[in-house]
This record gives structure tokens, C-alpha cells and sequence, in this order.
């Protein structure tokens, strides 16, 4: 079965990737798609959170990486995919995810929404947490992988110049 996680993923956490590679290890085929948003404030253009993503994820070989805009049961349907999973934190997910996935199923009957609940030890991660902690200046080292750490740093550093 091919699933399609996507997200903004701005920047790619140690959250983002347990669930990407759990689902690299129960489904054939991945495509994580990043959603290119102009309207949407992000600290990394798409080409850089692409870029990232393709460094966190070498080695895999079911797991394709591509961006989106506009609605994502459009990408969905012009990839052929009706399988999309969301990673659920807390409660406080639900609500969103919940809706989310109804109206999406609304627009789109076939499309199925698959839920994977974090684990523990990243259940409080997202990445405006780690934004905000490189922000002023703490050790996001433990949050994400090394070469997010790099380039959150000298991005953050560039801007604050
Ligand atoms: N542990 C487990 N899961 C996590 C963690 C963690 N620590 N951190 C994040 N996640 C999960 C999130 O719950 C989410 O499922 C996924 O990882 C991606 O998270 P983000 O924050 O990078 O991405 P989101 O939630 O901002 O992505 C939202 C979309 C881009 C998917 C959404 O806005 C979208 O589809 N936009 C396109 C327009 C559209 O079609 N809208 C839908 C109509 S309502």
C-alpha cells in the first residue's frame, strides 16, 4: 500500500521522522509531500525544507519526497493515492486532525485518513517548539537531526543580523 504523509514540515523534527520511518517499515511505498504554501509563513522556503528532508531521509528506499500546493486531495488524486497518514501528539491534535480529515473525506470520499500516535519521547515536539527554542539560542541538539541543528542555527543567526 502507498501512503502520503504530508505536512509543512518546517523544519523536519525527530517527531516527523520516527513517524516516516515507522511507515517506511509497515507501508510499500511513502511519499512525504511538503506543502508549498506561499500564503503560509515559513521560516524555510520549500527548496530548503525539501532539501533537508532528502538528507534526513538517505538510505530508504520506499520513500519519496515531493511538494504540493493547493488542496492535498488534489495531489492526492493526481498521484493516486487514497491513504494519507497524520501523527497524533495529544488530545489537543484531535480536534484539528478530526476535522481535517472529514472535510477532506467530504471533498474526496475515497481518500482514508490513518492516524499514528507519537511515541512517547516525542510527544511534546513540533516544530514552532524547536523555532522558538533555537530562537533564543537553546540546544535544539536532542530535537532534531544534526544538519536541521546547521542550518536552524545560521538561518536564524542570518536573520538576526
Ligand atoms: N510526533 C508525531 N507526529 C508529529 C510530531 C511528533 N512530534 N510532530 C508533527 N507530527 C505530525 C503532525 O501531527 C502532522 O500529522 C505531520 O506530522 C506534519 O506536521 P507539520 O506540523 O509539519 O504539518 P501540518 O500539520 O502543518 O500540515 C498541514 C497540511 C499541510 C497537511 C495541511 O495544512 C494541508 O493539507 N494543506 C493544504 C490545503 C488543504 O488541502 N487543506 C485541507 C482542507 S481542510
Amino acid at each position: 500500500m502507498e501512503v502520503i504523509y504530508p505536512g509543512s514540515f518546517d523544519p523536519i523534527t525527530n517527531g516527523h521522522l520516527d513517524i516516516i520511518d515507522r511507515c517506511a517499515k509497515k507501508f510499500d511505498k511513502v511519499v512525504v509531500a511538503i506543502l508549498n504554501n506561499r500564503s503560509k509563513n515559513t521560516l524555510f522556503t520549500v527548496e530548503e525544507r525539501k532539501e533537508l528532508l532528502k538528507k534526513c531521509l538517505e538510505g530508504y528506499d520506499n520513500i519519496e519526497i515531493d511538494t504540493f500546493s493547493g488542496l492535498l486531495i488534489d495531489y492526492a488524486k493526481e498521484k493516486n493515492i487514497t491513504t494519507m497518514v497524520r501523527g497524533l501528539r495529544a488530545v489537543s491534535d484531535f480536534e484539528y486532525e478530526m476535522q481535517m480529515a472529514l472535510v477532506n473525506r467530504k471533498l474526496y470520499e475515497e481518500i482514508e485518513t490513518l492516524f499514528m500516535v507519537s511515541s512517547g519521547d516525542y510527544a511534546y515536539l513540533s516544530s514552532s517548539i524547536v523555532k522558538e527554542i533555537a530562537m533564543f539560542d537553546g540546544d535544539v541538539s536532542c530535537l532534531v537531526p544534526e544538519v536541521v541543528e546547521k542550518f536552524l542555527t545560521e538561518k536564524i543567526k542570518g536573520g538576526k543580523e
